[in-house]
């Protein structure tokens, strides 16, 4: 595909270390990391968290809404079959079987920073294809202006669905050009593994220069529309979650500031770290921005 990412990195460049921190900062984060000054502090925010960071310490409410929810309770969830309809301004609408989609896509790994909203963040190794290349599959029809996404809704195996908390299910959005980013992916794995039920199995979207919410887990819909479409969070607290929710350092959360960020298994005494604009990948989407007040649209 014309947009596939250039970023051609595997955990094999791992070894040594700093020859992959090297290799990394140049064609992985990009200029943006070298341009920063590639500070020792930096390059460690880089390094993948673990296994177990990865998948013990999640939000994902339709499984409760502390942390370590997902992963007690999310094991219920049956996740084959899978299919996931899409439809709206698209030339191939349909029900499309997950088997379906992977045999036309091509996995690699990515390894990004996650940010929460509430200031923590970690490295993953997830694995998946680029939305575009699904997009491109079913045809995207002029009209399109955005992209809608749903999380399957099924109160039996998800118990959070059971108290209304969040109006289920959970749906997000993205502008037509963020979703062809080929920043953004539909993930179906992390380190090689098929993804975890509290990570978003068996596919999820990763937005790596937004909020962690904006990625939304266990899709089973997708629309194409002209219209902007409503977001969980946005519903629920429009003064503090907005439409696009990118990372952003400069604008607080009404709660909180989110100028810093604290990364998962650093330890308690590790310090907190400045949160880069659009997460570090700003060489790559500011264009995307251009003249927009991003206070206003936060
Ligand atoms: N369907 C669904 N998707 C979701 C959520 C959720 O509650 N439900 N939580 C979001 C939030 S707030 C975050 S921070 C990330 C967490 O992803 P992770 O558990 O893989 O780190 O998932 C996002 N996607
Ligand atoms: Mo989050």
């Amino acid at each position: 595909m014309a947009h596939r990412w250039t970023n051609d990195l595997t955990r094999a460049d791992a070894t040594p270390e700093h020859v992959w921190l090297n290799r990394r900062q140049i064609l992985g984060a990009g200029v943006a990391a070298l341009a920063l000054g590639a500070t020792p502090a930096r390059a460690d925010a880089l390094e993948p968290n673990s296994w177990d960071e990865i998948t013990s310490y999640n939000n994902f409410y339709e499984f409760g809404t502390d942390k370590g929810d997902p992963k007690k309770y999310a094991g219920a969830l049956t996740t084959a079959p899978w299919s996931i309809e899409i439809d709206g301004m698209v030339d191939r609408p349909g029900t499309y079987s997950i088997e379906d989609i992977l045999a036309q896509m091509t996995i690699e790994e990515r390894i990004y920073r996650f940010r929460c909203v509430e200031a923590w963040s970690m490295v993953i190794p997830w694995n998946g294809f680029e939305l575009a290349d699904l997009l491109d599959m079913v045809g995207v029809q002029e009209s399109a202006k955005y992209v809608a996404f749903e999380t399957l809704y099924r109160p039996e195996e998800m118990p959070g669905q059971r108290t209304r908390f969040i109006e289920w299910p959970y749906v997000e959005g993205l502008r037509l050009d963020e979703a062809l980013h080929p920043l953004t992916i539909m993930a179906t794995g992390i380190y090689g593994k098929p993804m975890p039920n509290q990570n978003g199995a068996p596919i999820r979207l990763v937005v790596p220069w937004k909020y962690g919410f904006k990625s939304i887990k266990s899709i089973v819909k997708i629309t194409l529309t002209d219209v902007e479409p409503p977001t969980s969070w946005n519903r629920l607290q429009p003064s503090e979650y907005g439409f696009y929710s990118n990372v952003n350092p400069k604008v607080n959360h009404p709660r909180w500031s989110q100028a810093t960020e604290r990364r998962i298994g650093g330890g308690l005494l590790s310090p907190r770290i400045p949160t880069l604009m659009f997460n570090g990948y700003e060489d790559e989407v500011a264009s995307m921005y251009a003249g927009m007040d991003l206070t206003k649209f936060y």
